[in-house]
């Protein structure tokens, strides 16, 4: 029974408030508008009888939430978004008519999408996997997106196998599992029977698949697109994206262990960056090949899983995206975020890739059953933004716009008589394709000059830094190591032997197999000229940037040297987070208290991209026997972190294996040298905490 008080609020049984609203405006209502007088308790027959049918608000309640879920996306389901802009800063007016990559200085607003592959919608944020990096500019001239991934090629040639490759990345059909995962039998036996996906294979093998931070990686719209020009000249165009943070990437060990102390890594990291105004950029540049460049390239342009490199081809940067606002609502905006690569404006064409012709077809379609309606663009976060949209499209499911008039099919002459008469085809202003000339017999066919499915993946690790190579190598030997049918682990590494032989030894070393025959290739590979573009290592400076430092600190500590480390590391443009063994914060030398961010056991050091240990003696004593801050210290040094500590806290640093290198500094003098190390990972460790293959 409730009870009413004076001033209107209501108490429950239990005595517990019941929150009332003293306006109109502040009112819960029903969806259709009824205001309701309680919130808490359904409508019984008597105090502990039956809940009556009557009750359309509870009814209605419950069944809105029986249906808040919508179908996930079959691929890309885990994602984080965010809104921003984009700002062009030298036009290619010579090469498309698009106003977007024309107009300098104009801002177009964008919408940008993160998302791993293969895991649900509820998956881990930090699996080996590939990241989309999904962008819609709402231009003046339509909606255009750009969807891409954090690596600049595909696993397959033809849109025809995407089902079976995704069918055979996602947990297993009878069992259920692994959730986002390729580390298994499924995926590698397609992966073997299918020589193109190896160039492929090599970058999800590589540390590109376990990035540190969607801030930091870089975005490839990796199908060769169409650049038309006033006079209807075609180009071909790559896109790409790349992150003023610079890249950076986890440890495998790291990345496993942030799976379990934060699921949400990036999506907390992305998140909070946009909510404290450190807001991430990239530049936003092109490739562009006339015909006869692509005419001179060994492979071909049409080819998703080969990538052009910028050394021969230089990347031109026309622009600037900055993220700067959260989305209000994951689910209205990211969840229902369509992405189209369909959605190109004037001035932007399709080339004939093959995986690029199937996609054109996929998405528009995907979005029926997810969003359930063919009206999904009228949903905000896919409407048009920059220009009106209008057609005589009409009807269907959760129609919003209410039309007015009688035109609603073309050609009308209904303006003769005064009506409104709709709009109108636009010649000149209008979507033209390019008219690429086609020709041929129709057939299922595959061009011989797709054949060569090694050189590049033989390029690509190559072209790595030797830490770089020994994790690529020794991913290849966990994954396959999961794998349990041997057949498919020696049929793997016979394609192997086509990459390169080192790298096929150490893999067979590391699996503890013999080497297999070679297995024949559809085109010898050839070596190409290294690529640096395409490491990691060392290809943008290292930088604090952006970055998070981790300070743990005990009871007795001194403050001076927390102060010391925080302003260094901020002057580097980090962000300090200080962790107590108590939440409440830590008692420090000079009897002030400090409050701490975290508590230690919550706060492993896989979350930090730098740590100091700023211990007094009798803190570290009792650190001592405090598992959670031996792991602090171990993980930090075989993450090849940074550790700066004061002088007190040696002795868990020899508890914890942490043996004297120059990422490990004394604190006694001064934070200036944690800083240096503490900007870049400690590579000449590596082989001191880790068996590599
Ligand atoms: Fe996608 N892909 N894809 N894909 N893709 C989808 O569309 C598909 C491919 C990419 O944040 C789906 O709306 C086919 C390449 C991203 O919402 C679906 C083929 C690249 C996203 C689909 C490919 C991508 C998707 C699932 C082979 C990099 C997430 C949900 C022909 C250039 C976008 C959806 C977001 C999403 C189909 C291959 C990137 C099923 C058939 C290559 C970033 O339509």
């Amino acid at each position: 029974m409730t009870d009413q008080s004076k001033n209107g609020d209501v108490r429950g049984n239990g005595g517990e408030l019941q929150q009332q609203a003293s306006t109109p405006e502040a009112r819960l209502t029903t969806n259709h508008g009824a205001p309701l007088s309680d919130n808490q308790n359904s409508l019984r027959g008597g105090p502990r009888g039956p809940t009556l049918l009557e009750d359309f608000i509870l009814r209605e309640k419950i069944q809105h939430f029986d249906h808040e879920r919508i179908p996930e996306r079959i691929v890309h389901a885990r994602g984080s978004a965010a809104h921003g802009v984009f700002e062009l800063t030298e036009s290619l007016a010579a090469y498309t008519t698009a106003k977007v990559l024309t107009e300098v200085g104009e801002k177009t607003e964008v919408f940008t999408r993160f998302s791993t592959v293969a895991g649900g919608a509820g998956s881990i944020d930090t699996p080996r996997d590939v990241r989309g990096f999904a962008v819609k500019f709402y231009t003046k001239e339509g909606n255009w997106d750009l969807v891409g991934n954090n690596i600049p090629i595909f696993f397959i040639q033809d849109a025809i196998k995407f089902p079976d490759l995704i069918h055979a990345v996602k947990m297993e059909a009878d069992r259920g599992y692994p959730q986002a995962a390729s580390a298994h039998d499924t995926f590698w036996d397609f992966i073997g029977l299918m020589p193109e996906s190896t160039h492929m294979v090599m970058w999800a093998m590589s540390d590109r698949a376990i990035p540190r931070s969607l801030r930091m990686i870089e975005g490839f719209g990796v199908n060769t697109f169409r650049l038309v020009n006033a006079e209807g000249q075609s180009h071909f165009v790559k896109f790409h994206w790349r992150p003023r943070l610079g890249t950076q990437s986890t440890c495998w060990d790291e990345a496993v262990k942030i799976a379990g102390a934060d699921p949400d890594f990036h999506r907390r990291d992305l998140f909070d960056a946009i909510d404290k105004g450190d807001f991430p950029e990239w530049d936003f540049a092109v490739q562009i090949l006339t015909q006869a460049d692509a005419d001179a390239l060994p492979f071909d342009i049409l080819d998703a899983t080969k990538l052009i490199p910028e050394e021969t081809h230089p990347l031109k940067v026309i622009g600037r995206m900055t993220l700067n606002r959260n989305p209000d609502n994951f689910f209205a905006e990211t969840e229902q975020a369509a992405f189209l690569p369909t959605n190109i404006v004037p001035g932007i064409d399709f080339s004939e890739d093959p995986l690029l012709q199937g996609r054109l077809f996929s998405y528009q379609d995907t979005q029926l059953s997810r969003l359930g309606t063919v009206n999904f663009h009228q949903i905000p976060i896919n409407r048009a933004k920059g220009c009106p949209f209008q057609n005589f499209q009409r009807d269907g499911h959760m129609q919003t716009q209410v039309f007015t008039g009688r035109a609603n099919y073309e050609p009308n002459s209904l303006a003769e008589s005064g009506e409104a008469g709709g709009p109108r085809a636009d010649a000149k202003g209008g979507f033209t394709s390019f008219r690429a000339p086609v020709e041929g017999e129709k057939a299922r066919l595959r061009s011989e000059t797709f054949a060569d499915h090694y050189s590049q993946a033989r390029l690509f690790f190559r072209s790595l830094e030797t830490p770089e190579q020994a994790h690529l190598a020794s991913a290849l030997v966990f994954e396959l190591s999961k794998v349990s049918l041997e057949h498919v682990r020696v049929r793997v590494m016979g394609n192997l032997r086509n990459v390169d032989e080192d790298l096929a030894k150490r893999v067979a070393d590391g699996v503890g197999m013999a080497l297999p025959k070679k297995n024949p290739a559809a085109a010898e590979p050839i070596d190409l000229a290294p690529s640096p573009a395409l490491r990691l290592v060392g290809k943008y400076p290292a930088s604090l940037k952006g970055r998070m430092v981790g300070v743990l600190v005990t009871d007795g500590a001194d403050g001076a040297v927390v102060k010391a480390v925080q302003d260094a590391a901020e002057a580097a443009g980090a962000a300090v987070e200080i962790i107590a063994p108590k939440r409440g914060g830590a008692k420090l030398k000079d009897g002030s208290t400090l409050k701490a961010d975290h508590q230690l056991a919550g706060a492993p050091s896989v979350l930090f991209d730098a740590v100091a240990l700023v211990l007094s003696a009798e803190g570290c004593k009792q650190l001592l026997t405090e598992g959670a801050a031996i792991d602090f210290a171990k993980d930090a040094f075989g993450h090849l972190k940074a550790i700066g500590h004061t002088p007190e806290a040696q002795p868990l640093l020899d508890k914890a294996g942490v043996e004297a290198d120059t990422g490990v500094v004394d604190l006694s003098n001064g934070a200036d040298p944690f800083i240096k190390p503490a900007a870049t990972r400690q590579w000449d460790r590596e082989p001191k905490v880790r068996i590599l293959a």
